[in-house]
Formats: C-alpha cells, structure tokens, sequence
C-alpha cells in the first residue's frame, strides 16, 4: 500500500481523516495500554508516532505493540533524524519551513535520508508550519524557533506556497502539543483556498466540537495527542465527528 494514496483515498471517501499521535516516550504509561485498547474498535484512520524532544526510544518495539492492536498504517511524525523505523509504514519527511533553524530545515532530514533509504520507508514530503497558540511550545523550545503570527495570514500562505513549490504533498499546520489555542479556522480556510494542499492540523484540538470545526474550515486530516493520552475513551467520539462533518 502505498501510504499517500490511501490517505488520498480517505480524504476523497470521507471528507477528513483522523490520525490520533502517540509520543513513544510515553509508551510505559498506564495511558499507552488504554489506547491501544481503543485503536483495536476505533475507526480511525492512520496513527502517528512522534515526539519532539531528543530522547532516544525503542521506536521499533512502540511501533510493534501499536501494529499489534491495529491495522491501520501507522507515519513517523519525526522530532529528530533518530525517529526513524522500518517497523512504520510510512514518514512524514518534514521541513519546519516556519523557522530559521538550520537544523530543522535540513540538517536533520540530511541526517535520516540513509537510514530511510536502508528501510525502505516511504516518504511523505511535508512543509511543517507551526502557528502561533498563545503559549511557547515544546516543538518551539527544541527548534529554538518562533511560530508565524496567528493574525498574519498572509505570511502564512507565503510558507505554505513555499513548502508547494518545493513539491510538498502537504502542509502541517500545528499549533504544537499542548498548545493554548488551536489552528484558527479563518487561516485554515484562506491556506486551503490558496493553495490546495491537502491540511493537517493539529496542536490544542481538546473536543470532538473544535476537531468538527476545523474539519469544516478545510482541514484534510485532525491530528490529536495529549487529549487522548488523558482521556483514551474519546477516541471514537473524535473519530465520529471528523467523519461526519
Ligand atoms: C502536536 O499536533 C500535535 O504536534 C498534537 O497536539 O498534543 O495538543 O493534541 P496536542
């Protein structure tokens, strides 16, 4: 399978997907288990592991145990070269085009190309923009980066055209984990109409209602973590909304 396709695919099928984001630093929590319970009835789409800080962790036995409760694909949402496996379907080959932080604009992707290559892994290309939440993020602590202004909308467009032209499948608009304010949905309108790119969006999104709203905006797929790792049970709840907006 062909992981881009299929995301396409579900796009086209069901209006927007919905890929709930495991951090496998949190892997040993009581929390892990009740989601995976929950990934074994839910119909949610593709699941993605990441996390943005610089520890290392057996990615390959996370991604084992996530793949034991599911079939569906599971995409590294890398924080670092060292999030790479072979256990995955597939990598978001991410640039943080809203930073001026050489490391995270290609020096981390320079850094992981051999090893995707020696897995096999197939890559999604990804212009990554982190927008403005109302409080500094982890993601913005480890790039040492700023995120775009949430009023600007212009400047906005201007990263994503950029990630476009670069030949990016998609853009990642993410207000970072645990962000105070969510993805506004007038810049996820203006992004989609201005470039067509298929949307993520992520960072906040804490109701199934918000996740409807961004869905509704012209968010192709919803991206969730912290909300579920409190409260694993939502996760049909989110899936049900996305699905039916
Ligand atoms: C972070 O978009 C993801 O990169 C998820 O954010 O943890 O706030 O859901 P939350």
């Amino acid at each position: 399978m062909i992981v881009f396709d299929y995301l396409m695919d579900i796009r086209k099928k069901k209006g927007a997907g919905y890929l709930p984001l495991i951090d496998p630093e949190k892997a040993s929590d009581e929390s892990f288990e009740a989601i995976l319970d929950e990934l074994r009835t839910a119909d949610i789409d593709g699941i993605l592991v990441g996390g943005s800080t610089l520890k290392s962790v057996d990615l390959d036995g996370v991604i084992k145990r996530i793949k034991s409760a599911t079939e569906k694909p599971v995409i590294i949402f890398p924080g670092g070269h060292y999030q790479v496996s072979q256990e995955a379907d597939a990598i978001f080959f991410l640039s943080l085009l809203s930073g001026r932080n050489p490391q995270f604009l290609i020096e981390e992707q320079v850094k992981a190309a051999l090893s995707i290559k020696e897995c096999s892994l197939e890559t999604i290309p990804v212009a990554y923009l982190l927008i403005e939440s109302g409080n500094r993020t982890s993601v913005e602590c480890v790039s040492r980066t700023k995120s775009l202004p949430r009023d600007n909308i212009d400047q906005i467009v201007s990263h994503a055209l950029a990630g476009k032209y670069f030949g990016m499948k998609m853009c990642y608009m993410d207000g970072g984990s645990g962000a105070k304010q969510s993805v506004p949905e007038e810049v996820i309108k203006t992004v989609k109409e201005e470039t067509s790119l298929p949307l993520i969006i992520g960072g906040g999104i804490r109701d199934s209602k918000e996740a409807a709203k961004k869905v509704k905006a012209g968010a192709d797929f919803i991206v969730t973590g912290s909300i579920i790792e409190k409260t694993p049970y939502l996760l049909k709840e989110f899936t049900q909304s996305i699905h039916n907006e």
